[in-house]
Order: C-alpha cells, then sequence, then structure tokens
C-alpha cells in the first residue's frame, strides 16, 4: 500500500499533469457545421481544465469513421482551427488535453456516410442503433475492408495525429474500445477474416497495433495512449469467452510500443463494472508505464485501487459532464451537481456549459 495522493502531480509521459484524475472521452453531438468544435465546446472544455488531463469527446479521423450524427472530426483545416480553440482555452487555464481518434466501423448509418456503406472487418452488423437525422435507427449493414484498404485505415490514424499536433494538443488516444472498428478487429464475434488481420490472437490485434505504432512514430510515444474495454458489450459486441488470452496479447504488444498510457475501461461501459469476470491485474503487470482506470468510479473506490497500487490514473465521465470543478469539489468533499440525461446528447448550452462550478 502507498500513501500516495489522487491530488498531487503525475509524471505522464514526458509531460506532468496537475492530479491524478481525468476527465474521461464524452461523446456529446454538438459539433457544428463541417463537424467543426463550436465556441462552446471551448468554454465546456476550459471550464474543465482542473482535471489532472481532459481526454476529448471521440472524433473521426475522416470522413468514413464517423457513425454518429454531430461528432466533431480532425481531418479538415477548419476542425484543425476548432480545436485549436479548444486546447488554447484549456491551456489558457493550465490544463492538459489529449484527442480521442475514433473510426466507428461498422456502427454507422448510410445517412451519415453520404450514402456509402460502413466497413468493417467482416459483413457482419452489429445488433445496436446510432444516433441520425435526428433519432435512433438501427445500424447499417457492413461491408468487408478489403484488405488493400487497411492501410488507408492506418494512414488516415497517422494524418489525424500529426493534425493532432498542430491543433495543438498534448497528445493522443487511440479509440480502441467500446465495439468500435479496432475493437471490431479484437472479436472474434465481429472479424471472421481469414487474411493477416484475422483467424488468430495476433492477426486479430494486427490493425491496433498497426494504427498505434503509426501514430505513435507520428508524434511520439510517450504523447500516445490507447483504450481499451475488454469485456464491455458496448455497441453490440458479443463476447466470446476469449477475452482474457486476446487481451494479455495486446497489452504486451502495447508496452512494446512504448506508449504513455493504457485506458481501462473496467466491466460494461456506463453499467456494471463486474458482470464478466476479468483479470485485470494481468494487463496491469503486463504494461511498465501508466495504469488509467475507467467505469463507475466514485472518490473512495478511486483511493482504494490508487493505495492498492491497482492504477495510476481514473478516469470520471458522468461526473464530469455535471461538475466542471470535479476536481476541486471531490478535493473539498462537496456536494457533487446531478447529471442530467435529457442533454447529455446534442443541444446546445443546455446541459453542456451551464453546470454550476461551486463559486458561482
Ligand atoms: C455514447 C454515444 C455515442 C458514442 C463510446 C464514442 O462509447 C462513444 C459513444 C458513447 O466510446
Amino acid at each position: 500500500m502507498t500513501d500516495t495522493s489522487l491530488f498531487e502531480p503525475y509524471h505522464l509521459g514526458s509531460i506532468t499533469i496537475s492530479n491524478r484524475i481525468v476527465m474521461a472521452p464524452l461523446t456529446r453531438n454538438r459539433a457544428g457545421a463541417g463537424l467543426v468544435p463550436s465556441a462552446l465546446a471551448a468554454e465546456y472544455y476550459g471550464q474543465r481544465a482542473s482535471a489532472g488531463l481532459i481526454i476529448t469527446e471521440a472524433t473521426q479521423v475522416s470522413e468514413q469513421a464517423q457513425g454518429y450524427q454531430d461528432t466533431p472530426g480532425l481531418y479538415t483545416p477548419e476542425q484543425i482551427a476548432g480545436w485549436r480553440t479548444v486546447t488554447d482555452a484549456v491551456h489558457a487555464k493550465g490544463g492538459r488535453i489529449f484527442v480521442q481518434l475514433w473510426h466507428v466501423g461498422r456502427v454507422s448509418h448510410v445517412d451519415l456516410l453520404g450514402g456509402k456503406v460502413p466497413v468493417a472487418p467482416s459483413a457482419i452488423r452489429a445488433e445496436t442503433k446510432t444516433f441520425v437525422n435526428n433519432g435512433f435507427a438501427d445500424v447499417s449493414e457492413p461491408r468487408a475492408l478489403e484488405t488493400e484498404e487497411i492501410p488507408g485505415i492506418v494512414e488516415s490514424f497517422r494524418q489525424a495525429a500529426a493534425n493532432a499536433m498542430e491543433a495543438g494538443f498534448d497528445g493522443v488516444e487511440v479509440h480502441g474500445a467500446n465495439g468500435y472498428l479496432l475493437d471490431q478487429f479484437l472479436r472474434e464475434t465481429a472479424n471472421a477474416r481469414t487474411d493477416g488481420y484475422g483467424g488468430s490472437i495476433e492477426n486479430r490485434a494486427r490493425l491496433l497495433l498497426e494504427v498505434t505504432k503509426a501514430v505513435a512514430r507520428q508524434i511520439g510515444a510517450e504523447r500516445t495512449g490507447v483504450r481499451l474495454s475488454p469485456v464491455s458489450p458496448a455497441s453490440g459486441i458479443v463476447l466470446s469467452g476469449n477475452e482474457q488470452p486476446q487481451f494479455e496479447h495486446v497489452v504486451e504488444k502495447l508496452d512494446a510500443l512504448g506508449i504513455a498510457y493504457i485506458h481501462i475501461v473496467e466491466g460494461a461501459t456506463g453499467g456494471p463494472r463486474d458482470a464478466t469476470p476479468f483479470d485485470y491485474a494481468a494487463l496491469r503487470t503486463r504494461f511498465g508505464r501508466t495504469f488509467l482506470v475507467n467505469n463507475g468510479l466514485d472518490l473512495s473506490l478511486a483511493e482504494l485501487q490508487l493505495a492498492g497500487g491497482k492504477a495510476d490514473l481514473f478516469a470520471f465521465g458522468r461526473m464530469f459532464i455535471a461538475n466542471p470543478d470535479l476536481v476541486e469539489r471531490l478535493k473539498a468533499g462537496a456536494l457533487l451537481n446531478p447529471l442530467d440525461p435529457t442533454t447529455l446528447y446534442g443541444g446546445g448550452a443546455k446541459g453542456y456549459t451551464d453546470y454550476p462550478a461551486l463559486t458561482e
């Protein structure tokens, strides 16, 4: 046991963050025309700059990568400029911010893709819905990516990582979780490929590792993190029972790439932490640098995990939506604002930038 505090600085890669509390990536569906983050986004993230680290909402690496209405991108000059206003707002208040880079794969709809069909490891539709045309709809039937198309996917992540540096981000988190493209490749239930990207633990991990390597080469391994959700059924993922060896392999290989952190969603994303047994300590022992955990944490659980050496950093999601000054509130033992679930996705300032801080 150690007596380290959540509220003291921590060295993450080559930066120092002011505490061990991280704002988790949170989709809010409020991007403006051209899928550019709005002025409100700069205000929203700036309000939350006392987090040790902010990880942005999932952000598309290309047009093909979009799966929901009004989620931002990082592949046009306008999007880069929009994100620059966000990173400036956070840095002006002494905060640090990584962008989460995202390709949704099969979790999309033809109406979001200019009539094109979503791409996936295999032509297996997910039993899940997306948000499109101002309502929920079943995701479209996907098509399997040709082997020749895979380098283009890797390149889109590399280019978006380069764009992230231009936009002033401190680093990049590769979204390998929650049933999106890279996670789809990891799963036997979504990936039936017979080329080098399917058919074995090593092959299913290949795309995630190629993407991470390309991002790390572009911006530095010390600025690169990866998010994983080993046993989450998010976005229609069907578990196979073989998650333990699959994810142990992934983490060993990520460790060898020298990246700054892995970010583990424990249990079902936004749901129970322990519905499916999984040995997270076996991932921690395979990774030499920062271990960031998330899902349904509160202050006492985070303190317990820190004291027990189970993780280094702790990401809070819903609590950060409702409490811009979450770090100060946790430190003071203050009451927390309740979350308004009706304003999570889409809309404007209401439920976005109007949650009060303690001092207001
Ligand atoms: C909620 C709604 C839409 C997308 C994830 C990017 O689960 C998401 C997401 C969450 O990682």
